[in-house]
């Protein structure tokens, strides 16, 4: 074993202004899970680090729609998220707050630091301002035009579609995201990080310094923005949430969230250590401390320009060794929205899902979208569980276990003689931590994935190519050595797929009982070890590691998708404006009464048209109604209506109308008619 190392792994802190989604799960907070387990197994120090933004406007906004305080919205959250985090075996050292006491400190103190240090340009200036709501509209509060994409939504300090970083008085056609006005502009001071002054720094640090090692994704946009020249940046901000100025002419400012926010990672670590007794400072101090971010592409800058650019301006700090940031994932082909609820939300997927952790962490871990957007669907969801782990995984050990049972009352056989097949099984199992390790150590966790689920498949060739339930009647002694190479497979499976699927190795280390075993081996060991799991010892009964997931479920998710997609869009659907002003005499002169559809037809060649038959209570006429989209003939017969009577009469497609059943739109885009609601309304009865 080599010396352990120590290692700090952050995850992006979520904002608390919604629950969490598959999206970051994927993202952030399974890679750095699997990456973090996999440094403790293998015995170094980590402190894997995490806890809610709970500053920043899309806090104050979502307060402000909910009608509630941004501390009730962020106490709400906090909660949910930590328990949906604790629900996915998501093994954080510590999940902190940044309202926090010690957070406010620290970051408190850290801004002071640097203003005593002479770091930051203190600066009046013009910032936007929205004088209805008394606000200076920074970050989230003003949208408009980005200038570097064009995109007509971005952010005050970011642009979604681009990604870039900016001031919002750079933004074109800035618009209020609280009132709708455009912004007016107003004096006021605040303290700047001049970025421009560390452009060598990064430049020598990441740019020549990384390229190797980074990501493409994260190295090419640290890149760009260095090439387009850096400038410096506001860390303060005219809002009353947040962590206030700690300086002389501070008062009625806070910190920008973007400045708080990665310090949350040092004032969780702070915490954290304290509860155990142990010195934080080597944590974030220590040369030989590997600091890692785990965080979505969206974040790339501030982890890779700002922060670095603060933890330099403070200078005891290091630095972090690598930036494995995620492109987005999408769902069913779409953006994943909070705002239009489209997302698979963890708590949800509990509920529907309460012992499948393990197969969501599977999913988004085989479709990471480590190098480039990727697509989640419920379908491929399915078929990952039906044939990758039930039928490969869940099956070879459900069969290993079976046969243990049923030949050697679960116990262990003593293998006869190996085979060479089972020479190279054995050796090949072996390869195996080396081969999976390499993947994550290089944050490929895809790649790593598909190296274990090879293990498995492995296992199940070797039973499927052996077949001891032939050979047992034949040569019993042979299936003694059979299953003795398949349960250390199924022992190797349970050691390295701890990363990957905590819940599914607990359930097998309970199967083959291991908590009796004298020895276990360590990931490293495994490449050594005489055995895994020794002759003699006894395993438990069968117990199925994975279960089938039927298609109706999948159906019902898409269902609900589907629902909550109609239920968006007629909440947001624009209700067309209020037409002229007419007179009453005017409206007296529509001529409108109940009748009943006594038949339906179609309008040959037409689509839309169907020639209907209406006792309108004067007299039965024909009218050619736009309907047929949104119903067949057969089910309007006896249908009642309201129908404009007196229409000029006028030909469709040679038939003519003579007058218009009237209607009106469903949220799904379907017609739906307006009748009388009370059944003894007669036919004639005029509308008024
Ligand atoms: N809360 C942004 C986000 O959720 C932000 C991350 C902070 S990490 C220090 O995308
Ligand atoms: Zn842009």
């Amino acid at each position: 074993m080599n010396t352990p190392k120590r290692y700090t792994i952050t995850a992006a802190l979520p904002y608390t202004n919604g629950p969490v989604h598959i999206g970051h799960l994927a993202g952030v907070y399974v890679p750095a899970d699997i990456y973090a387990r996999f440094q403790r197994i293998r015995g170094n120090d980590v402190a894997y680090i995490c806890g809610s933004d709970e500053h920043g406007v899309p806090i104050t906004i979502k307060a402000k729609k909910e009608g509630v305080t941004p501390q009730q919205v962020v106490d709400k959250y906090h909660a949910m998220i930590k328990a949906s985090f604790k629900e996915f075996g998501i093994s954080f050292d510590n999940y902190s707050r940044t309202s926090a006491k010690i957070h406010h400190e620290t970051a408190s103190e850290f801004f002071k630091k640097l203003y005593n240090d002479g770091k930051f340009i203190e600066e009046t200036n013009q910032q936007l301002y929205d004088a209805e709501a008394n606000q200076f509209l920074a970050d989230r509060f003003v949208v408009g035009t980005c200038p570097k994409c064009g995109f007509e939504e971005s952010y005050g300090d970011q642009c979604e579609n681009c990604g870039t970083s900016h001031n919002a008085t750079d933004l074109i056609n800035p618009k209020s995201a609280i009132t709708g006005n455009t912004p007016s502009l107003k004096e006021t001071k605040h303290w700047f990080l001049p970025l421009d002054q560390y452009e060598s720094f990064l430049k020598e640090w990441i740019l020549e310094g990384h390229k190797e090692d980074w990501k493409p994704n994260v190295y090419g946009q640290v890149k760009s923005w260095v090439d387009d020249g850096l400038r410096p940046r506001a860390v303060t901000r005219d809002l009353d949430w947040g962590i206030p100025v700690p300086v002389e002419g501070g008062e009625g400012k806070v910190l920008y969230v973007w400045f708080d926010a990665p310090i949350g990672y040092i004032s969780s670590t702070k915490e954290w250590a304290a509860e155990k007794g142990i010195d934080w400072e080597p944590y974030w101090k220590d040369k030989d401390t590997k600091l890692l971010h785990f965080i979505g592409k969206d974040n790339i800058v501030f982890h890779c320009i700002i922060f670095p650019s603060m933890l330099k301006a403070e200078g005891s700090y290091v630095l972090p060794e690598n930036v494995p940031a995620n492109e987005f994932l999408n769902l069913e082909g779409n953006k994943i929205s909070t705002s239009k609820n489209w997302a698979v939300w963890l708590h949800e997927y509990l509920e529907d899902f309460p012992d499948k952790q393990d197969v969501l962490r599977y999913t988004l871990t085989a479709n990471a979208p480590e190098s480039k957007d990727n697509d989640f669907t419920w379908k491929d969801f399915q078929a990952r569980n039906n044939n990758e782990l039930v039928a490969i995984f869940g099956n070879f050990i459900n069969r290993v276990v079976v046969l243990t049972n049923k030949y050697y009352e679960g116990q262990v056989p003593s293998p006869a003689t190996f085979t060479d097949v089972d020479e190279d099984t054995l050796a090949l199992l072996k390869k195996y931590p080396q081969i999976i390790s390499k993947s994550i150590e290089r944050y490929r966790f895809r790649e790593a994935l598909v190296e274990l689920m090879n293990l498995a498949r492995m296992g199940n060739k070797y039973l499927a190519d052996e077949e001891p339930w032939k050979v047992i009647k034949s040569d019993p002694e042979r299936v003694q050595t059979i299953l003795f190479v398949a349960l250390q497979i199924a022992s190797g499976l349970a050691i390295l797929c701890e990363p990957f699927l905590p819940f599914t190795a607990k359930k097998l280390n309970s199967i083959l009982h291991y908590s009796t075993l004298d020895t276990i081996a360590t990931w490293d060991e495994i490449k050594t070890a005489n055995s895994l799991i020794p002759a003699g010892h006894q395993i438990g009964k069968g117990e199925l590691l994975f279960t089938k997931i039927e298609d109706l479920e999948v159906q019902q998710q898409l269902d609900k998708l589907q629902a909550s997609k109609q239920a968006n869009e007629a909440a947001n659907k624009i209700v067309a404006p209020q037409k002229d002003t007419i007179e009453f005499d005017d409206f007296t002169k529509l001529d409108m009464r109940v009748g009943t559809i006594l038949e339906a037809t179609k309008v040959p060649k037409t689509k839309k048209l169907l020639q209907l038959k209406v006792d309108v209570g004067i007299d039965t006429r024909m009218i050619v109604s736009g309907i047929a989209e949104s119903f067949s003939p057969e089910e309007i017969i006896g249908q009642r209506v309201t129908v404009l009577c007196n229409l000029a009469p006028r030909k469709l497609r040679g038939v003519e109308s003579q007058g218009m059943i009237l209607m009106t739109d469903t949220p799904d885009g379907k017609l739906a008619f307006i009748e009388p609601e009370n059944d003894s309304v007669s036919n004639g009865e005029q509308v008024s």
